[in-house]
């Protein structure tokens, strides 16, 4: 590193410090990880989407060499079936029972039936293909649409496929549409994806001496202790689970899996430790999926471009039960769903459908691509019925820097904004009217835009309330910052960071404030056993309240030195600040003493001043007041081959503003990471049952994702409005690129295929369905 300790920290772009670990073999992910005496599983699962269980027969795979045991759904004395955490507040769901095994019946291929263990990990495998299971096949309900409708049921006991409605809105809707000279209708798909981490799950179950330790590639480890505890029936303090390594998430690992609660109870009746890890196709089968909307939106705006009204009725996918957030998914778009515009009159009418397959939950951005898909594609639509320029009738729209904290119709307060300058920016940096108007002979080329916001920083418990399990557990995060004795910084984080480099950027935010090398601030995460409370990582939380608390503690241990320094130098602290790495007297910097000097003294009493505790060590909890709302601009080329309908992004620009940068870098990898993974929904990724409800796309053959030669190099910039919300003025960038980037393609692809006649087309925009388009439009 090249900047001295003196050098402000939050702001550099330094590599990342966890890379040279993960990137040169010597990282420890689930599969590295194998204790003495440990056993393994292999689950036996469903073929049929539907269907009850008439029998299972186990004694022959119970009877293979180095099976131990063998178990079936009501072997499982578990206290619950699988946790639905939230649910938006006062919404009333139906809540189909979800066990860990399933009993009665199977509700979507892949639904887990039996569990084998034994002593070899390829031998279980072996013998679960020898469990006998004995289906009586159910009518399979697969489209969202006729599920919605009625006829076959999912779970014939609720009487409807419907799970929930309700709805959210504010001004006078009726009005709006009434002061409308134009009304633009449309129907949106926001089609089924996976989160296809590079590592799959897995899990390592040990129970020993009254004491669970379990191991899982989660992305909440707090979560899970809490309901390993309920689930089994033990003290919260007899269980300890970590987050080793994890290989990126993507929400598919925000969750509590069955597989991690059948490990447990295994390892506890068995006393012995239990692994397993999923296979890729078990992992398409059986990892919870995401979006899977189809939204009616409607818009309304006078001639002149002032949009007066804006109303979507969003069936939302659910699966075949509900999980850990299914339900709470829509509500996140729902808060944003007028994006950056100010419309008088919204609302949103959400309806929650089961299906048989595999649930729905979060996956990257988890409500918010939607909703933004959804207005972003809307004023795409209106603009062309205007006959107006898409830019002029965003401009026209946007909530003006001036009027921040900006409450919307919805009641909803954006802490700070300033959208005008973000499409400035973008527009400066990458001229895409030029790229389009050089197509080669032949090929389309068109220009998309997305100009976007997002509600993120997940809490507020002030908003997040009350879960549904009855449990107050409220949304806030903590942090724990100890100084040593010879003055290296150690950070405690509750957050659980898979990939996002917060061992590098919470060390920037520490180090900047102690005035050390951010190198000798070790981050530590991911274990409930050593760790103070926590609460993880996803919504982009985990700067904007990870960080927070981190800097809050940090400001603690600061101004406890200050008091330190003041009483050995005989000074007020009022006059201590951090000069060139040392807590000095202002104007006398050379009678310092660095944070190490000052934690040497802190643990000797006789050093401190009168009734002060030893030691240099503090936490703290910080629950914000409001939600974070990072926002930004898009771009894009796209060309396409209207012989063959495949489709190129040749040009991609960005600009995004989530405060104040801590890591540029970081903030860039976050970025070009959310932006393909866009790119991905848009035009390669999709989750496919076929009307039998068997999944067809079952591993990475079949799904595709792209790859570095579909994308092209990013221009990206940036704009830092900070937020008031928290005292670093931090918003989160994690899930940015994917909320902002589908819609900004989508648009482009449109934009290439008018002169053809195609004026609307939903993903996935894989060459059939644009092929089919253009025919669509000859005829
Ligand atoms: N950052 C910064 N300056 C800011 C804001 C953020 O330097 N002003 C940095 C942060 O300190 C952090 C990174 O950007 O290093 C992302 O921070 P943040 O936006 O707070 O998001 P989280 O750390 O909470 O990450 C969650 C988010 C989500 S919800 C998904 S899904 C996602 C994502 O992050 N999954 C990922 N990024 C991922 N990246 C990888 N590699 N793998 C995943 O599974």
């Amino acid at each position: 590193m090249s900047a001295t300790a003196a050098e402000p920290w939050v702001g550099k772009p330094l590599k990342r410090k966890e890379d040279p670990r993960l990137i040169m073999g010597r990282a420890r992910y689930i599969d590295d990880i194998n204790v003495t005496g440990q056993l393994w599983a292999s689950f036996v699962r469903s073929p049929e989407a539907h269907a009850r269980i008439v029998s299972i027969d186990t004694a022959e795979a119970a009877a293979q060499p180095g099976v131990h045991a063998v178990y079936v759904g009501n072997d499982l004395d578990l206290e619950a079936p699988l946790p639905m955490a939230w649910v938006p507040p006062g919404v009333e769901v139906k809540n189909p029972p979800h066990w860990a095994l399933a009993k009665d019946e199977v509700h979507h291929v892949g639904d887990p039936v039996a569990l084998v263990i034994g002593s070899d990990r390829y031998a279980v495998v072996d013998a679960a293909q020898l469990v006998s299971v004995e289906y009586e096949p159910l009518p399979v309900v697969v489209d969202l649409e006729k599920a919605y409708e009625g006829g076959d049921l999912v779970h014939a006991d609720l009487g409807t496929n419907q799970c929930h409605e309700w709805s959210l809105g504010g001004g006078d809707l009726e009005a709006g549409f009434n002061a409308a000279e134009v009304v633009v209708e449309r129907r949106i798909v926001n089609h089924r994806t996976a989160g296809a981490a590079i590592e799959p799950r897995g899990v390592l179950a040990d129970y020993r001496a009254g004491s669970l330790t379990l191991t899982s590639s989660t992305q909440v480890p707090h979560f899970l202790r809490l309901f390993l505890a309920l689930q089994l029936g033990i003290s919260e303090d007899r269980v300890r689970a970590i987050a080793p390594e994890v290989g990126g998430g993507f929400g598919s690992k925000l969750q509590i899996y069955g597989e991690e609660i059948a490990l447990a109870w295994a390892s506890r009746k068995l006393e012995r430790p239990v692994k397993w890890v999923e296979s890729r196709t078990e992992g398409m089968l059986a990892t919870h999926h995401g979006r899977d909307q189809i939204a009616y939106a409607k818009i309304g705006a006078t001639r002149d471009g002032k949009i007066t009204a804006y109303h979507t009725k969003i069936l939302q996918d659910l699966g075949a039960y509900l999980m850990l957030l299914t339900p709470t998914i829509p509500s996140l778009g729902a808060f944003v769903m007028s994006g950056v515009y100010d419309i008088p009159a919204v609302q949103t009418d959400i309806v929650g459908v089961f299906t048989n397959k595999m649930p729905t939950d979060a996956i990257r951005g988890a409500g918010r691509p939607e909703a933004t898909h959804q207005i972003e594609m809307m004023i795409d639509q209106l603009a062309d019925e205007l006959g107006m320029d898409r830019l002029e009738l965003r401009r026209k729209n946007f909530m003006t820097p001036e009027s921040f904290p900006h409450e919307t119709a919805l009641g909803v307060v954006y802490d700070s904004g300033d959208y005008p300058k973000a499409l400035d920016t973008l527009l400066e940096m990458a001229d895409l009217d030029a790229i389009k108007a050089q197509a080669p002979a032949g090929k389309l080329r068109g220009v998309g835009y997305s100009t976007y916001t997002e509600i993120c920083g997940l809490a507020p418990s002030r908003v997040t309330g009350p879960s549904g399990f009855g449990l107050q557990t409220g949304l806030w995060e903590s942090a724990m910052v100890r100084v040593h004795i010879t003055g290296a910084v150690t950070v405690y984080t509750g957050t659980s960071p898979h990939g996002q480099g917060l061992e590098t950027t919470m060390a920037q935010i520490v180090a900047q404030r102690l005035g050390v090398d951010p190198q000798n601030v070790e981050v530590i995460h991911g274990d409930t056993g050593t760790g103070p409370q926590g609460l993880g990582t996803y919504g982009s939380r985990s700067t904007a309240v990870g960080g927070e608390s981190v800097a809050r503690a940090t400001a603690k241990i600061v101004e406890k030195a200050r008091q330190i320094v003041a009483h050995q130098l005989e000074a007020s602290p009022e006059d201590i600040e951090l000069i060139d790495g040392k807590f000095a007297v202002k104007g006398s910097p050379d009678k310092g003493m660095t944070i190490g000097e000052i934690s040497g003294a802190a643990y000797i009493p006789e050093n401190l001043p009168e009734g002060m505790e030893p030691g240099l060590e503090e936490l703290a909890f910080y629950d914000p007041e409001n939600f974070v709302f990072p926002f930004g601009a898009h771009g894009c080329v796209v060309e396409v081959d209207p012989d063959t309908g495949n489709v190129d992004v040749i040009k991609y620009a960005a600009v995004d503003d989530c405060g104040p940068a801590i890591n540029p870098k970081i903030i860039d990898g976050q970025v070009h990471g959310g932006i393909v993974h866009a790119i991905g929904q848009a035009l390669f990724e999709r989750i496919h049952y076929d009307e039998d409800g068997q999944l067809v796309t079952g591993n990475f053959a079949d799904y595709a994702l792209p790859s570095a030669a579909d994308v092209p190099s990013f221009d990206l910039d940036r704009t830092e409005t900070p937020s008031p919300v928290n005292s670093l003025g931090v918003k989160g960038i994690g899930e940015a690129g994917t909320i902002a980037a589908s819609p900004c393609i989508t648009n482009a692809v449109i934009d290439a295929l008018r002169p053809l006649g195609v004026t609307f087309i939903n993903m996935p925009l894989g060459p059939q369905r644009v092929w089919e388009a253009i025919e669509e439009a000859k005829r």
